[in-house]
């Protein structure tokens, strides 16, 4: 959850939704992972409380530290197996039992400080698993409404069969699910949700169809009356190219002339010809298979006899990752590829580049489309989930 830990898309919407919720009058506390980086970060802080995390073979202990960000209260939850793993994202087992204890610690939590949500909101198979107990370990919130937001149906905690047996949870038992499915935090946080949402309207319908469904399409079409898409949106006033520090000129967004001055600024930078109608392409994006970098690649090289200018910012799979270098060693007159994870450098791309591409295979929401569409980097989209519904 942005500002305070960010890796993907998903920190973007669980750090600024609780606060457009809130200007709505809603109550929103954030719950997240005390991650070894974090903890570094925030040394002083003091834990207000610990809690017990019950399993089959003993008792575990968490830690709740809390702290305000921007007026918003969020709970950093602690404890061995969130220590054990250095990253936000790491091996499956060892994330299944960490996100496990999380979801668990988390509402204990709220029992042990006195606070009772009227919603219980998780994201994502990280923390679906804190609804299954929620459900079934005799924790008394049988009647507390529990949303599951599905942020990215593929990442469904595989390999986390084990951890979810050692907190007790036992496998779903909904007949729509099949066999392989019932063990995975994913599907079975699905199982306990009372409502399923998912980030776009369009993505909602696609993944109760075999092409998007990853084998859940019958289960997700069975409660279909129960499963909305939310789109997500961004905070203009986080994206907002008249108050950016970051592009070389900041512009009103009624007035694109100004934007040229960035562009050049990126033309300069990279060391390419300085010229206003040659079109300056940028993608930005996490480097996986599902974000179609290849797609984007292919294109470009057909386009040889075409004017164009490229950069790629970002990191991941690193097949891909050897893809990009190679394509832009091939083009360095004309192509860049930045293996990084740059918020700066992001921000200068909306406000320089002409157009933004994504080509995403699949894509929930999409995030990088509007922070384009507000920086008048005109978006080339595949159409499909999010992408298509902005
Ligand atoms: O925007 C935040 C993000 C989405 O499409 C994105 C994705 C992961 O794949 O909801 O989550």
């Amino acid at each position: 959850a942005t500002p305070l830990v960010k890796v993907g898309g998903l920190a973007d919407v669980a750090g600024e939704l609780p606060r457009a919720l809130a200007r709505y009058g809603v109550d929103v506390q954030l719950a997240l992972p005390f991650y070894p980086g974090l903890k570094a970060e925030l040394a002083g802080l003091r834990p207000l409380a610990t809690v017990e995390v019950p399993r089959p073979d003993g008792v575990q202990t968490a830690t709740v530290h809390a702290l305000e960000v921007d007026g918003r209260r969020v709970w950093l939850i602690g404890g061995e197996p969130i220590d054990a793993a250095p990253a936000v994202y790491g091996a499956p087992e060892q994330d299944a039992a960490k996100f496990t204890f999380f979801g668990i610690g988390a509402l204990q939590a709220c029992r042990s400080l006195g606070w009772e949500p009227e919603v219980v909101h998780a994201h994502d198979w990280h923390a679906a698993p804190s609804l299954a107990w929620m459900r079934t370990a005799s924790f008394g919130w049988d009647r507390t409404p529990a949303l599951l937001t599905v942020h990215n149906l593929p990442y469904m905690g595989a390999g986390g069969e084990a951890a979810l047996a050692e907190y007790g949870l036992r496998p779903a038992d909904d007949p729509h699910l099949p066999d392989w499915a019932r063990r995975l935090p994913l599907p079975l946080g699905m199982s306990h949700a009372d409502w399923i949402t998912t980030v776009s309207p369009s993505y909602a319908g696609e993944i109760q169809t075999p092409a998007f469904g990853c084998g859940l399409e019958a289960f997700l079409a069975s409660r279909a009356g129960r499963l909305r898409g939310i789109l997500n949106g961004i905070d203009p006033r986080v994206w907002n190219p008249g108050a950016d520090a970051a592009p070389e000129r900041r512009y009103a967004t009624d007035s694109l002339e100004d934007r040229l001055t960035n562009k050049t600024a990126l033309q300069r930078i990279f060391g390419w010809p300085e010229h206003g109608r040659t079109p300056l392409l940028a993608m930005i994006t996490r480097l996986d298979v599902q974000k179609g970098v290849d797609l984007a690649l292919d294109a470009l090289e057909a386009l040889q006899d075409v004017r164009w200018q490229f950069i790629l910012l970002g990191r991941g799979d690193p097949a891909v990752e050897a893809q990009a270098e190679a394509f832009a060693a091939a083009h360095r007159d004309r192509a860049a590829f930045i293996p990084q994870f740059d918020p700066f450098l992001s921000r200068r791309l909306y406000a320089g580049a002409d157009m933004l591409l994504v080509p995403s295979r699949y894509e929930p929401c999409g995030l990088a489309q509007m922070m384009g569409l507000r920086y008048g980097a005109v978006p080339v989209v595949r159409a499909t989930g999010g992408l298509r519904d902005t």
